[in-house]
């Protein structure tokens, strides 16, 4: 049965360990599925051919790069999915919302919300009937600009954004915003890769990944850290098959035995496919402990410290590059000594792994002359991953391993141009040199103050300090953390608007005002008065190449994104201090504006006409260290006393478990393409809890029993999602992990990263309870 048919039926859940390698053909019978059910089969092929593909489009899946050389198909599984999921004929109209009121649609699953299909027209809440109706798009930016110009400060309007904007809009839109008076910037960034940003920042000089695609064929050793890439990032499991093949280690760091990190099978790859060949993906795997990562980085520089000293004594050759360390560094001897400050007792008690373990991952680093750091989720969402990714710095600048060939640090980005738009300034706390320009080229006195991220937005609104909330894509209320109260602050504005393609809760989770203003998505051809345009989008690997939409349009009715920002800036601003509605004309005119105003883009228009786009260059990939010192910086951070957060421990309530949640492998963030999780081999269920059978027995349940998880902080409000399977799983004694969005109720709004304030999804201390609902689940042997 087709997984989209599922959304008006009640599968069966089920639970089977998966035995096949990552890719191959449950990839290709998953695609074609994806593509069977999309209701847009022939037009999907011919546009998915087009994926990544010059004078194509971006793959609006994830931020993971290609070679520019390259001329294969360049799409995966997940990205086929992307594609379908947003090139579907079925659309949500105003017959549709005629039909349901909010409430009902509110009992609805996110699954069903956004499998209704495209939002064709712009739609407004009434209160009196609960439901929304039609309304001009002249209406809505009226509205807009009316609520906008009302407000007693711009400080008291939060603008998100969701990382698939394309570059052209984001400019648009902080151009708008700070024109208006804001640095109001909350937006996926601060739930995702922030702790990166701010870590490397101060680190190297520059917050985003120093290495290339071609690096990746030149690296002795690979370590992937927290990070799932046979889901996330498939078109990373390639490149680390290739290592392996040529006799590189591929370290992998995961509670988890991700499959795509085990083995990987080709599914454009014929001879592969019909001898049913697959190849390793790693040459050695660790399991943490949930945060326990920047133990394990300690522990590996604390090796590399004793050997190097022993080479000394020995005069054996160096273990660190001096030469690196004397002319690029500072800092280093307060490092050693904090190496030197921290035990042996309290790395292997906070790692989760055993000395002679973290002496391996030592040693594979050591040997390799050449190594590349790639890092995600399970590295980012932590109170101290700022100081964990400072860690992974620390280490490579130990032995030289940022600015050349085959090495470098690898953040390994989530939404396909979350990396553009922070180049493009969505930024809530703005470098000066940024504003500066702004100012010098346009002329207006640019706001200075820093402004709220993702969770004082969230703050804000709860307070009555921010009244009207404008998203540019996304689902703010179900991606963000502590559902209850994030729901409750968007209710409380005057104002909720969702530019949006798709139906999903934030369109429920209404303020007393509401808009949903529907908008062209990757795949669809943007024609504007000046005919057909291209965006572009900046990947992982600071390539910016461009995009254009193959499909037409569903509704003549839907508008891009930039049209839609103009829009809104001309019923707010007038035509000051651009004539808005000129430069969406032709987004050339925009680009023209970037070239101006931020650095890397001089020529903008002309080198997007290279195919496979243009390097937008590293500056720490240069060893030129843009910090205060001029020079890469030693970050020595103490281990955190105690991973437990002391709220936590302030209730005197022991903590069941600690909890990270995860995505499965048919989802794309709050988007749920299906209800099964192949390489992890759930099938048909959600709302389940992976756990150690082990755990299962000591906390005085079942297998296969349902119980409710409650999470554990000291501000007295209850935090329960109910009726969760309890699923037996291979996972380390102490862990568990389960679904997100379906957990974020438990993740505490305080509870954050330091430095980054990022909500700490991948560490969440859970008690269970008996459910009220009881039932086992089919457990059928393989
Ligand atoms: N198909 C698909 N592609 C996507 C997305 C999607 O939802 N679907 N989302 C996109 C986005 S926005 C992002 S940010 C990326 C996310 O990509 P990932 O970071 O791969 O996403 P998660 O599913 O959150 O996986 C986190 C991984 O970290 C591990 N982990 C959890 N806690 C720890 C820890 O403390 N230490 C270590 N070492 N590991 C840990 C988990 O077991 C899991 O394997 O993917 C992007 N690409
Ligand atoms: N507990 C927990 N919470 C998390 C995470 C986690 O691992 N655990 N991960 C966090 C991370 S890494 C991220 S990045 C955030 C993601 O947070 P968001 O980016 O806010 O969420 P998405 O689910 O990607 O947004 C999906 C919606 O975007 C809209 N959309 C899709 N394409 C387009 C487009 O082209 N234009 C416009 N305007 N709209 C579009 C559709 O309406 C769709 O419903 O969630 C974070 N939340
Ligand atoms: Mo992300």
């Amino acid at each position: 049965m087709s997984q989209h048919r599922q959304a008006d039926q009640k599968p069966v859940p089920r639970y089977k360990p998966y035995k096949g390698p990552a890719g191959g053909w449950g990839a290709l019978i998953s695609v074609a599925q994806a593509w069977l059910t999309s209701d847009n089969a022939l037009k999907n092929l011919r546009i998915m051919l087009k994926t990544n593909q010059n004078g194509g489009f971006d793959c609006p899946g994830c931020a993971w790069g290609d070679s520019p050389e390259k001329g294969l198909v360049m799409f995966c599984e997940n990205g086929a999915k992307a594609v379908n999921w947003e090139a579907t004929k079925r659309r949500v109209d105003a017959a549709f919302f005629a039909k349901h009121s909010v409430s009902q649609l509110l009992e609805q699953s996110d699954y069903w919300l956004e499998y209704q299909g495209r939002l064709t027209e712009p739609m407004r809440y009434d209160a009196e009937t609960d439901r929304y109706k039609p309304i001009s798009w002249e209406a809505a930016f009226a509205l807009i600009g009316n609520h906008l110009q009302g407000l007693s400060s711009p400080d008291q309007a939060e603008f998100y954004t969701s990382g698939r904007a394309s570059n052209e809009a984001a400019y648009l839109y902080q151009l708008f915003v700070r024109a208006y008076g804001t640095n109001n910037f909350p937006d996926c960034s601060n739930m995702c890769h922030e702790a990166s940003g701010v870590a490397l920042a101060q680190s190297v000089g520059v917050g985003k990944g120093t290495v290339t695609f071609n690096d990746f064929e030149h690296a002795d050793a690979i370590f992937v850290w927290g990070q799932n890439p046979g889901t996330n990032h498939p078109r990373m499991l390639e490149p680390l098959r290739e290592a392996v093949k040529r006799g590189a280690q591929v370290v992998c760091v995961n509670p988890l035995k991700e499959r795509g990190l085990e083995r990987f099978q080709h599914p454009q790859h014929p001879i592969e496919m019909l001898t049913n060949g697959d190849k390793p993906t790693n040459t050695a795997y660790f399991r943490p402990a949930l945060g326990g990562d920047m133990a394990i980085l300690r522990g590996m520089a604390k090796f590399l410290l004793q050997w190097e000293r022993d080479a000394q004594k020995a005069g054996e050759p160096a273990v660190f590059d001096h030469d690196f360390l004397n002319e690029h560094s500072v800092n280093v001897l307060d490092y050693l000594s904090v190496i030197d400050g921290t035990s042996w007792a309290q790395i292997v008690e906070q790692s989760g792994l055993t000395l002679v373990e973290i002496e391996q991952a030592a040693r594979m680093y050591a040997k390799g002359k050449n190594v590349i750091m790639c890092w995600a989720m399970g590295i980012t969402q932590h109170r101290h991953s700022v100081a964990t990714i400072q860690e992974i710095a620390n280490l490579m600048l130990l032995r030289g391993n940022i600015g050349r060939p085959g090495a470098g640090l690898c953040p390994v980005r989530g939404h396909s141009n979350v990396q553009g738009d922070r180049t493009m300034g969505i930024n809530e706390c703005p470098p000066v040199a940024f504003l500066d320009s702004l100012e010098r080229r346009f002329k207006f006195t640019v706001p200075r103050k820093n402004g709220h991220n993702v969770v004082e937005a969230i703050h804000a609104m709860a307070d009555g300090r921010a009244k009207v909330f404008i998203g540019l894509g996304g689902n703010f209320a179900q991606a963000t953390p502590d559902s209850n109260r994030t729901f409750q602050a968007l209710a409380n504005c005057d104002l909720t608007v969702q530019i949006s393609t798709k139906l999903n809760r934030s369109h429920l989770a209404h303020g007393k005002n509401a808009l949903i203003l529907p908008c062209l998505g990757r795949t669809d051809i943007d024609i504007q008065t000046e005919g057909a345009q291209a965006v572009t989008v900046e990947d992982s690997f600071s390539m910016v190449h461009s995009s254009n939409g193959q499909l037409q349009p569903l509704s003549n009715q839907m508008r891009s994104e930039p049209a839609i920002i103009a829009g809104i800036a001309a019923a707010t601003l007038g035509s000051q201090p651009v004539d808005w509605h000129w430069l969406v004309a032709d987004y050339s005119r925009i680009r023209d504006l970037i070239a101006d105003t931020i650095p890397g883009f001089g020529d903008f228009n002309e080198k997007i006409r290279n195919p496979g786009g243009f390097y937008l260059g590293n500056s720490a990939a240069a060893r030129r260290w843009a910090t205060p010192s001029g020079r890469a910086n030693f970050r020595p951070n103490s281990l955190p006393r105690d991973l437990v957060h002391e709220r936590t421990r302030a209730t005197g309530v022991l903590p069941d478990l600690i909890m990270q949640s995860m995505r499965s492998h048919d989802q794309y963030n709050t988007t749920i393409y299906g209800l099964n999780d192949r390489y992890r081999g759930v099938k048909g269920q959600r709302d389940v809890l992976f756990v150690n059978e082990a755990d299962i027995i000591r906390l005085g349940f079942k297998p296969g029993q349902k119980a409710d998880i409650v999470s554990i902080w000291d501000d007295g409000r209850e935090r329960r999602v109910k009726g969760f399977t309890l699923l037996a799983f291979d996972i380390p004694a102490g862990q568990a992990a389960a679904y997100y969005p379906e957990v974020n109720p438990l993740v505490p709004l305080e509870s954050i990263g330091d430095g980054s304030q990022t909500p700490t999804s991948k560490f969440v201390a859970i008690r269970l309870e008996a459910a009220s609902e009881t039932g086992l689940i089919m457990a059928k042997s393989a």
